[in-house]
């Protein structure tokens, strides 16, 4: 059998998701492409050979497409997802499963209420080869307890429209999901930082900024978020622990030595950096919907996520106030 997949959203990452299910991965066939913008969508039908559809609605609601996959920009996902569970779809949605935490609350109540998982969060640094490397590390005891986690996401340019909210709810909500995952502790307290900001920065946005976290058994995390870095797309991450320290893998590139230089390149661009990470995420999910399953990061990491972002945002706008989290305990539905 094969899934009929209709994607909502042909910008950046709906043209490589669209493109990737329908030449690279198996099992699965983009059948309908939408769009706001009529011509992203038709670029997209194009390239995949499918069909255009007017709306999103008219995806979600057709009884020939078996599941969706929403890449639209993040305050469109909340509605979008809600529309899914409504017609009870599988989904699979780009992070952020909504931008703020009460929306994706809303999610939560929707897909309970109906009974069925139907979520995944596009949280796809879990599926990342150099993550679950130090993941296997850690949880067998290599570098004993972890105490402190450094990390860093380093973007070439901000892209137009972006915002100081945008900064954490798009951008550091990776980290936020990853490290949790990485070191399986809750959040107690979030702190976010500014200081000078980059004269690369356009008007009106800090950057870079500086998120501070501490975990229930009192790990303590910082997290560098700088969308101008310019020099590369440069994502770290370094885990401290009672008997060493783990580093993510940089991406492999060839030692190079030429003009009095020695090194090697570095990534540019995020659509590349974890390449691999997106089509392992994708092709299980197309797995597990086939089986009428859920696996990955759920509505529920989508949520906490969203909580951890609003709260980190909130110090900020407060000077950089410690706030307690108070996490809630995650129903048995998402365990
Ligand atoms: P983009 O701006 O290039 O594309 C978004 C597209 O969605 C646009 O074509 C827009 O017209 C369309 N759109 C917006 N609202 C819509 C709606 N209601 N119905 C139909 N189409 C709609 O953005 P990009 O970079 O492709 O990002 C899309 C999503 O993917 C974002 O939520 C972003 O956070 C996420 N993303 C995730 C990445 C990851 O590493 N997991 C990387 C890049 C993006
Ligand atoms: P983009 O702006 O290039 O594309 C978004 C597209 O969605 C646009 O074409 C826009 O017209 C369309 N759109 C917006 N609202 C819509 C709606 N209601 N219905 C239909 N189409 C709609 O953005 P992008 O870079 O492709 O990012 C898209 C999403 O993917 C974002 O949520 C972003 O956070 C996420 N993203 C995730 C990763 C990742 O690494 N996981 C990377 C990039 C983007
Ligand atoms: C984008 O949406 C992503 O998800 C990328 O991974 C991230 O680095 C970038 O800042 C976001 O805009």
């Amino acid at each position: 059998k094969e899934l009929q997949v209709g994607l909502i959203g042909c910008g950046a990452i709906g043209r490589d998701h669209a493109q990737r299910i329908q030449n690279k991965l198996q099992r699965a066939k983009i059948v309908a492409v939408t769009d706001v913008i009529k011509e992203s969508a038709q670029k997209v039908a194009q390239l995949c050979g499918c069909k255009v559809a007017e709306t999103a609605e008219d995806i979600i609601a057709d009884p020939k497409i078996d599941a969706v996959v929403v890449t639209a920009w993040d305050p469109a996902h909340k509605e979008l997802v809600l529309e899914c569970i409504k017609h009870k779809k599988f989904v699979f949605c780009e992070k952020p499963l909504a931008t703020e935490a009460k929306g994706a609350k809303e999610i939560i109540k929707a897909e309970m209420e109906g009974g069925q998982r139907l979520v995944q969060v596009g949280f796809m640094r879990r599926y990342d080869k150099g993550y679950r490397q130090m993941k296997e590390l850690i949880d067998a005891g290599e570098i004993g307890a972890p105490l402190l986690v450094h990390s860093a996401h380093r973007n070439v340019a901000s892209g137009q429209g972006v915002t100081e909210d945008f900064m954490i709810t798009q951008t550091c909500i990776h980290e936020i999901d990853l490290t949790k995952w990485l070191i399986q502790d809750d959040y107690d307290s979030v702190r976010c930082i500014v200081g000078r900001t980059s004269k690369e920065a356009p008007e009106g946005l800090r950057d870079p900024q500086m998120v501070m976290i501490r975990t229930k058994s009192g790990i303590c995390i910082d997290i560098e978020v700088f969308l101008n870095a310019r020099f590369g797309y440069d994502i770290q991450c370094q885990v401290v622990g009672e008997n060493g320290t783990v580093n993510l893998p940089d991406p492999s590139y060839p030692p190079i030595r030429k003009e009095a230089f020695k090194g090697t390149s570095l990534c540019m661009d995020w659509s590349v950096r974890f390449i691999e990470a997106y089509d392992v995420e994708l092709q299980e999910w197309i797995d597990n919907t086939l089986e009428g399953i859920t696996s990955g990061p759920n509505s529920w990491d989508g949520y906490i996520a969203a909580l951890t972002a609003d709260l980190l945002i909130q110090s900020r706008d407060e000077g950089g106030t410690e706030i307690k989290l108070n996490t809630p305990e995650r129903p048995v539905f998402y365990a």
